[in-house]
This record gives C-alpha cells, structure tokens and sequence, in this order.
C-alpha cells in the first residue's frame, strides 16, 4: 500500500480532533531549536534549552531512588543474586526483597507476560500498602497494575464511553489526558472551573450547575475526574471537600475517578494527602454505594520513575459482571510491563525503620520533597514579582499554573499572527529564552485569561537563572507591548 493511500481525511476523525499540548507546538519548536543550537552553538541568545514544560524529573536530573534500582537490577538479572563478589554491591533488603519478588513471578522471569491484573504478589504487595496508608483494607483482586495511569485512563474510558452522549465531568484546568481520551473515546467532556481566586478551589455549586447544563442538553454524566493534588493547578483538597464530593457522586450516581498521582507530593503543613477510598470509606460508605477508581503512578512522587512505565488502578464498588469486562479489557493487552510492576509494588512499600535501606531511602525521599517544596516556592514568588503574573500558592505536584494578564498590544499581535495569546506568550519566552513553558489554552481556562504552566522540576541549583531569564525575557516582553 502506497504512502497516497491513508491521507488525514481517510484517518479516524477522533484523532484528529484530539490534542495534547503537554507535547504540542511549543516543544516540537523547542527540540528544532536544540538541533539548531547544536549545529550551530552561538546561534541563539541561550546556549540550553530548559524544559519546564512536562513532569519528567529525571530527565532534568533527579536520580532515582538506590533501593528501587537495586531491586529491579537484581530482579532483572537474578545471577547477581549467586554471586559472592557482586553481593556487596547490594544492600541486604534489596536482595531480600528480590529474592521474595523473583518467589512470586511465575517462572521467576521478568522476561515472562504475567497475568492481566498484575501478578498476584506484587498486587498483594500494593494492597497491603494501600491498607496501611487508609487504615481501610484493600483487596488485590481490586488493583490493576498498569503502564503508568495513562492507559488506566483510557481503559475507563473505553468502559464508559460509548457515545457523545456519554459525558464526564472534568475539572478545567485538566491535565489534557483526559481531554484527549474522552475526545478518542468519542465522548463528552463536561467541564468544571476551578476557582483561580480562591487557590484553585473545586466548588460543589459549580459541580452542581455544569451536571445540571449538560443533562439538559441530553448529555448522561457518567463520572467525575478530580486531580488531587491537581496538575496543572497544584491545589491540594480539604478533607471536607472531598467529603462533598464523595456525597455528590454517590447522590447523581457517577462513577468517582480520583486521579491520585501526585500522592507524596504535598509541599504545605495545613494540608495533608487523603485517598478517597479513605475519605469515603471514613464515612461509613462502602463497595454497594459508590464506584470507584484510584489511580497511582509511579511517574510522580519522589520515584520519578516515567520512563519505566508503571502505576496501578484500584477498582471498587463495580459489579462483578462489569468487573469481567474490565478484566477484558486489560487482558485484550495481555499484562503491563514487569519493571513497572515492581516498581509499582515498591512505591506502596518502601524500605520501613529498620530495614538496611531505611536511612539511604529516607534521605533521598525527603532530600527529593523538601528541595521541590522549596524551588516550587522559589518560582512561585518569581513570577508573583512580575507585574502582570499572579501565581497561586503550589500546594502540591510539580507545576505553576501563574495567570497572566498580557497587555492588549500583546494580544493583537498574537491574533495578527493567527495566534492564541499564551502560545504567542510562550513562544516568545522560548525563543528569547530558551525556557519551554505549556501554554494555559492547552489545559482549559476561563475564557479570556491566559496562563502559562512551568514545571518546579529544573534542578535547585538552576532556579535562580531559570528566575533570572523568565525575569529578563519577560521584562522585555512588558516594554515592547506597553500600551
Ligand atoms: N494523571 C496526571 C494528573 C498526570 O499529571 C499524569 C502525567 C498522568 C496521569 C499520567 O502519567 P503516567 O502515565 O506517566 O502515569 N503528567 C504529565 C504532565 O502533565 N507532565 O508530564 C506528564
């Protein structure tokens, strides 16, 4: 078949309509200039290129946790296990702790499919340290191990959506996941709006409202996705918040999706992490009374782990017929990737007091949180301090969502180049400054306000010149559109 035979109009329209910005135009000009810089070095007023634009922290330099590595090297290759010589290259618990995972695959062969869920003892693994973090138990047959929670998004989607019909209520701003996969799914994304002026505060009566609007219009509201700790907004919820929430579904009868990635990344004393299997089940509700679905990752956190590919989905409150069909769905792609599956049981049960690792583990967890906290506070009050920014507090995961009020000049020389306002924003800073932000219209917001989203992920030592760039460019910005 010919190159001439499948042109974009012959494609799914669905992919199409489908969009990412996370990925998008911004960084797709941001690698031509890197391959420019490294052609020509001298070419550009920066000599790197700083990429705030996705929660990737490794590949700005955060090293991963020893005692996770030293697992997974020895699960990958056992015959390390045998010999005397590379024995004290490891730590006693990461033997141990391989010797008990490689007793638990079939086989004891990472190279080996598993079964669809996970393999079971991992998967027991997982549940045990759900159970330990709620102090509500947590069963194994529940949990799905995954390739990262983006294809558990998906395969919830696949489930739910079976026309335009079919509507799920999505916070605004989103992270574009959600956005891509309902629109794939053929779908409806019910937006929600956050409340910017009170640190991005997910309100009941707005829920309320937008469900009410979209059932008029014929849509059937399917679920709820909350972001908690949100990305790209940072906020994190009040446990009364997220009672209401648990309230409402149960009352409209949607299925909750609670999106509970950045779990340990919690950067304030007032407020804390709670799943919202505890929060429900705190309130005394149980399987018969609400759906379910808690996604983790190992992506986010202290792990970092992205390019391993790894997370689970807890699943709760389904009848068993669908739970068959979502068990279908999984096996339809056999298993996810084995590394992510011990990393995943990892993530859930870490070195405890004791434990050889304990202290090496420890340090490196809290040297990882405590340095993020303090760069996210950092940038935070960088771009408080630029007239026209205004940031709020990050509370939580990885990312600045600052709102930008542009001055009217910079907006008709955005729509004069056909442009969107914060992609013109961010185009520039790129260009002037070699920092790659994601524009706020790639994740939804009030219309008529622009933002930008800049991740808190550039190494520490880096943030005063990441400050003092944006600082420079912007200042530059402000004079050449001033009114
Ligand atoms: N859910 C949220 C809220 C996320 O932020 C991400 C990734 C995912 C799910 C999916 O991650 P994994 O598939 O790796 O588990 N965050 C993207 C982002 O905003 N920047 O980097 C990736």
């Amino acid at each position: 078949m010919g190159a001439g035979q499948v042109s974009v109009d012959s494609i799914n329209p669905k992919v199409l309509k489908c969009q990412y910005a996370v990925r998008g135009e911004i960084v797709a000009h941001a690698q031509r200039l890197q391959q420019e810089l490294k052609a020509n070095p001298g070419s550009l007023p920066f000599d790197e290129i700083l990429y705030c634009n996705i929660g990737n922290p490794q590949s700005l330099g955060q090293q991963p946790i020893t005692f996770f590595r030293e697992v997974l090297a020895l699960c990958d290759y056992p015959s390390l296990l045998d010999k005397d010589k590379t024995r004290h290259l490891f730590s006693s618990d990461s033997i141990s702790r391989a010797q008990q995972i490689l007793d638990q695959i079939p086989g004891r062969a990472t190279g080996a499919y598993s079964h669809s869920q996970g393999i079971k003892g991992l998967r027991d693994t997982v549940a045990a340290g759900i159970t330990a973090r709620d102090g509500f138990p947590c069963n194994s047959d529940d949990i799905y191990l995954t390739n990262g929670a983006s294809p558990a998004v998906h395969m919830m989607m696949e489930l739910l959506l079976s026309s335009e019909k079919d509507g799920i209520l999505c916070p605004i701003p989103q992270y574009p996941l959600y956005s891509a996969s309902i629109t794939l799914h053929g779908g409806t994304l019910v937006p929600y709006y956050l409340n910017e002026a009170s640190c991005w505060e997910l309100e009941m009566s707005e829920l309320k409202r937008q469900t009410e609007e979209a059932r008029s219009k014929g849509i059937k509201v399917k679920a709820l996705v909350v972001i908690n700790p949100g990305n790209p907004t940072g906020q994190v919820l009040s446990e009364e918040n997220q009672k209401d929430i648990v309230e409402f579904c149960i009352e409209e009868g949607l299925v909750l999706i609670a999106d509970e990635v950045y779990q340990e990344d919690v950067y304030v004393d007032n407020k804390k992490f709670n799943s919202f299997k505890k929060i429900s089940r705190s309130m005394g509700y149980g399987e018969e009374d609400i759906a379910l679905v808690s996604l983790q990752s190992i992506s986010k956190g202290y792990y970092g782990e992205c390019g391993k590919r790894g997370g689970y989905m807890e699943v709760t409150g389904f009848s068993s017929s669908v739970k068959e069909q979502i068990y279908k769905i999984a096996s339809v792609n056999l298993c996810s990737n084995i590394s992510g599956q011990i990393l995943s049981s990892l993530v859930m049960s870490p070195p405890k007091v004791g434990d050889a690792s304990f202290d090496s583990y420890r340090a490196e967890r809290d040297g990882i949180l405590s340095s993020l906290a303090r760069r996210a506070k950092m940038l935070e009050e960088a771009f408080n301090s630029l007239e026209g920014f205004s940031c709020n507090k990050v509370e939580g995961a990885m990312y600045l969502f600052p709102r930008i009020n542009l001055p009217r000049r910079a907006i008709q020389a955005a729509q004069a180049e056909n442009s969107v306002p914060d992609v013109f924003y961010a185009r520039r800073l790129l260009e002037a400054a070699g920092i790659v932000v994601v524009p706020g219209s790639g994740f939804g917001q009030v219309p008529g306000t622009w933002h930008i989203r800049c991740t808190i992920l550039p190494q520490e030592n880096k943030i005063p010149m990441v400050i003092s760039k944006l600082t420079e460019f912007h200042k530059a910005f402000m004079t050449e559109f001033r009114e």
